[in-house]
């Protein structure tokens, strides 16, 4: 049984990063949009070689994804079938997959625009609010996760991802690894 609590950051990460054409889904649009979006934010253009080499990953790792998470082969990957993958990670996260560890090194890389190997609190805002997320909420986010520090480390990064899919801890700086994941919660609530 996931708890309720790492069920509402699952479908943070899911509707807020994935599901980004919002059908309900998380499938091979998502990844092309999202490429787009990127692209956008660093002003790429299509054809450029940064442009390809992002489409490129994303695409391996939605191949990846498809492969492991779509077990009725439908050619998406529904809510309940995103929450079991992301459990069986938690179970047993050092035997992570390539694609999530593909995953993981690309939000890293979009997120450290200035390519310096760390990413500060505004690196992090910019690509939330690139994908509809408050920016400000975001901020507050960053400072939770870094707890007091300027910027996180490529190392720190891979630990507080892991933390983000097994915490049950409310404190945990991992928690805000994708921004503020209890702000949605409370808008749709009012
Ligand atoms: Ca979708
Ligand atoms: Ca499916
Ligand atoms: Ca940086």
């Amino acid at each position: 049984m996931v708890s309720d609590f790492r069920k509402t950051k699952l479908l943070h990460i899911f509707n807020a990063f994935f599901d980004v054409d919002r059908n309900g889904y998380v499938d091979k649009n998502d990844f092309q949009v999202a490429a787009g979006t990127i692209a956008t934010l660093r002003g790429w253009k299509q054809g450029d070689t940064t442009y390809n080499l992002l489409e490129e990953n994303l695409l391996a790792i939605w191949t990846g994804l498809q492969g492991h998470a779509d077990k009725d082969n439908d050619g998406k990957v529904s809510q309940d079938e995103w929450i079991q993958l992301w459990d069986d990670f938690a179970k047993n996260p050092e035997s992570s997959k390539e694609w999530q560890d593909l995953l993981c090194r690309c939000i890293f890389q979009i997120e450290d625009s200035s390519n310096d190997g760390s990413i500060d609190c505004e690196e992090f805002s910019s690509v939330h609010a690139s994908f509809g997320l408050d920016k400000q909420e975001s901020i507050d986010a960053f400072k939770k996760m870094a707890a007091g520090k300027e910027s996180i480390t490529w190392p720190e990064f891979q630990e507080l991802w892991k933390e983000y899919f097994i915490t049950e801890d409310k404190d945990a700086p991992g928690n805000f690894i994708f921004g503020c994941f209890l702000c949605g919660l409370h808008k749709h609530s009012h």
